[in-house]
């Protein structure tokens, strides 16, 4: 059974951009997310200040993690989520792990692990990810992670580097 609340699903998506004005990308994806049918907001982390994983030649991201109760099944769930990043212009050239006006990445579903074409969950970075786990810790500091463990223990195998929380 998925971890349930009364409004259904308890979800995290990752935010992530390096482009346009990155804080303002997330802030009105935060909007958009907490607008659609079928979800409610449930908590919201502070922005992060991060360095690029992969390619270095672009800018600085900045991130944050959303909890959401949510009643869509997950498919419905990523399309939604990848409307809203093409509302907000993100183009997907070819290259991998590219520059990104926004990111939004469906990181746990519940108590669910997915694994279809389209959609890992837990999403397979998480583990590794400094802007994905402190964000996640600020707001779930009890969290287990489906298949991977305490958020905690998680947390102690990962260095924050140069990963700063932003006012
Ligand atoms: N690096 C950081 N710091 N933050 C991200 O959100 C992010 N997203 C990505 C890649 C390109 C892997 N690097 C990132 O998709």
């Amino acid at each position: 059974m998925n971890q349930s609340a009364d409004d259904g699903v308890i979800a995290y998506i990752g935010l992530g951009s390096n482009l346009a004005d990155p804080s303002r990308q997330i802030k009105s994806a935060r909007i958009a997310i907490a607008q659609l049918a079928g979800v409610k907001e449930r908590a919201f982390s502070s922005l992060y200040h991060s360095p690029p994983m992969g390619p270095q030649d672009q800018p600085d991201y900045v991130n944050a993690v959303m909890c959401i109760a949510t009643d869509l099944p997950p498919i419905d769930l990523l399309r939604c989520l990848q409307r809203i990043e093409n509302e907000q212009g993100r183009v997907r050239k070819g290259e991998r792990w590219g520059a990104r006006t926004l990111d939004l990445d469906i990181l746990i579903y519940g108590e669910s692990i997915i694994e279809l074409p389209d959609l890992i969950v837990p999403h397979p970075g998480l583990t590794e990810r400094a802007f994905v786990l402190y964000p996640l810790h600020e707001i779930a500091p009890h969290l287990s992670v489906p298949g991977k463990g305490d958020i905690t223990d998680l947390l102690a195998q990962c260095p924050m580097a140069e990963l700063e929380p932003m006012d």
